[in-house]
């Protein structure tokens, strides 16, 4: 192995020890990484190197930037850090912002310095701000100025973070100081930091909803492994594409699909700022972008816009759509299909192993299943003691491959992984064809009168109701029967939420499924509570309403 380019070895001190990892595999001929690697180098300065610096890169919030000018950019960003904040390889810098091509010069900038890029999602206060901030021990941030107020107040109580500059700041403030005032003033070249392929470039937390955030360690190396892995042999992108969605760059899911992924084949990204559902349909209308990644609810509430306003949109650019965050309901496989004629590429993947590692291309997708294992990636599905289970059998989903659960000083180390596996907290089963079929999270199976029932089937079953926007079906403390299921439920717009509904929803889904999962109690609401990345927070609907 390569000696380490951090001086600053926080990084190093922090990782879980030898013993506590998952085994890591490079068996494809594609995952054989040189020992000296910086991914941001690999990613764009090679780019430029290889005559590719006039193609277009990244577009959103009124500019369009080619390689080369993206390169120029992430150099000054680089320049300043090392030079005027003083920065040295393995410092953490937070990254504050909502998704655009200045944010994504500054992840390049930090990752090209030899920094370690910490991400955080637009919407997290002052109190998480600060969580993260002590248990990466950042020194550094880079902010959108409007963002600016949460991380100053987290600032007061944190006192790692010694240096802040603020981008696309408004006129109030001192226009010297900013971001781009110190860009200026730094030539537009930096030799990228040759780290070593196993220095951490980034540490993403969790999107987790309860407890203290978890950080996890990426190395360069798994950068380009995952750039290696799902995209070429699932997604099978061309450099023609053009790419966008609504993830922040925050969460491993937007980092990977909206811009490693796309720079990994010379293609282009749209970051845009706000990614509704109705803002990104507009958005993939006015870029005329071709590739898509985005939430479930997210393609279902544009998939119902759609048919709801025919001819409104122009999504007729799309070819391929992602959907991950959470299990993909085969009623909006299908309603997102008649909308648009494109069959959804699902995956699975996760924050600790950075991105999808069981999926389907278009010919392979099988409604109500994720997919395979994605080339690299080995998955079982396991019993409580870690045996492999019977297909059919619904067990704990074990994960290894190129890229694996490292947590930041974590006790929780040990529950991720167990005997060199990832075990990712989702419960599973393998159907007689091979493919992986979602249950539920383990810790949301919901236990009624001595049978397990999985939220997200009843879920899916009631989507295929017309007069169903959404729900989310969890399991609430019953004398009786343990917990019952119970449904919530946002009706489309015009239709009655009282019981004579209720009953016919109950009917629908015993109609469909297994009488015995019927939701007992059905609740109707005006929404649902879910995550920045679209996840539905189930534990939020099993308190009880006040
Ligand atoms: C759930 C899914 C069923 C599952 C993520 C793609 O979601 C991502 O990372 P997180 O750490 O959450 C991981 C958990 O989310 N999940 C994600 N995708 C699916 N469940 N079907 C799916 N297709 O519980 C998983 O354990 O927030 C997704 C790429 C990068 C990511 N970080």
């Amino acid at each position: 192995m390569a000696t380490s380019a951090h001086v600053d070895t926080f990084a190093l001190d922090h990782l879980p020890p030898p013993e506590a990892l998952p085994e890591f595999i490079f068996e494809l001929p594609e995952l054989q990484l040189p020992e000296r690697l910086n991914c941001a180098e690999a990613l764009l300065d090679r780019r430029v190197a290889a005559g590719d610096g006039d193609r277009l890169c990244v577009q959103g919030q009124g500019v369009r930037w080619t390689y080369a000018e993206l390169q120029q950019r992430a150099n000054r960003i680089a320049r300043v850090l090392v030079d005027d904040l003083g920065l040295v390889p393995g410092n953490r810098v937070l990254l504050r912002g909502a998704n655009s091509p200045m944010l994504a010069a500054c992840w390049f900038g930090v990752v090209k310095a030899g920094g370690i890029a910490v991400g955080t999602m637009p919407l997290l206060r002052a109190k998480e701000l600060g969580q993260i901030i002590d248990k990466a021990q950042v020194t550094h941030a880079l902010c959108d100025a409007r963002l600016a107020d949460e991380l100053a107040a987290a600032r007061a109580g944190s006192p790692t973070l010694r240096h802040v500059l603020h981008f696309c700041a408004p006129g109030t403030m001192d226009p010297a100081s900013s971001l781009e005032a110190h860009c200026a003033r730094r030539p537009p070249h930096f030799e990228a930091v040759p780290t070593a392929a196993d220095d951490t470039c980034l540490i993403a937390f969790t999107s987790g909803t309860t407890g203290v955030p978890k950080g996890t360690m990426h190395f360069h190396r798994d950068v380009m492994a995952a750039c290696a892995c799902w995209p070429p042999h699932v997604l099978r992108a061309t450099v023609d594409d053009v790419f966008i969605g609504s993830p922040p760059l925050a969460f491993t899911f937007g980092l990977g699909g909206l811009l490693l992924f796309p720079m990994s084949i010379g293609a282009s990204t749209v970051l845009i700022e706000k990614a509704s559902p109705d803002a990104l349909g507009l958005a993939i209308e006015q870029y005329r972008a071709t590739v898509c990644f985005t939430a479930p609810t997210s393609y279902r509430a544009m998939a119902n816009h759609l048919m709801a306003h025919p001819g409104q949109h122009d999504l007729s650019s799309l070819r391929k759509c992602v959907s991950a965050g959470e299990a993909l309901p085969a009623a909006t496989r299908q309603l997102w299909r008649q909308a648009t004629g494109i069959q959804i590429i699902d995956g699975i993947g996760s924050t600790e192993l950075l991105h999808i590692f069981i999926s389907a291309d278009e010919a392979n997708a099988r409604p109500g299943a994720t997919g395979v294992p994605v080339p690299g990636y080995r998955a079982c599905v396991m019993d409580e003691a870690g045996q492999p289970l019977p297909p059919g059998q619904v067990g704990r989903l074990a994960v290894k491959g190129p890229t694996g659960c490292r947590y930041l000083d974590d006790e929780r180390q040990a529950h991720y992984v167990q005997d060199g596996w990832n075990y990712t907290g989702d419960a599973y089963l393998v159907d007689e064809a091979g493919h992986f079929v979602y249950q539920a999270r383990t810790d949301d199976m919901i236990i009624s009168g001595g049978y397990n029932i999985a939220g997200p089937e009843v879920e899916s079953a009631l989507l295929l109701h017309p007069a169903v926007a959404e729900c989310g079906v969890v399991g609430v403390a019953d004398e009786a029967r343990g917990q019952v299921v119970k449904a919530f439920v946002v009706l489309k717009p015009g239709e009655a939420a009282d019981d004579g509904m209720a009953q016919a929803l109950q009917d629908f889904v015993k109609a469909s499924i297994a009488p015995y999962k019927y939701p007992r109690q059905i609740e109707f609401c005006s929404s649902l509570p879910r995550t920045e990345t679209g996840k539905l927070q189930r534990f939020r609907l099993r308190q009880p309403a006040g």
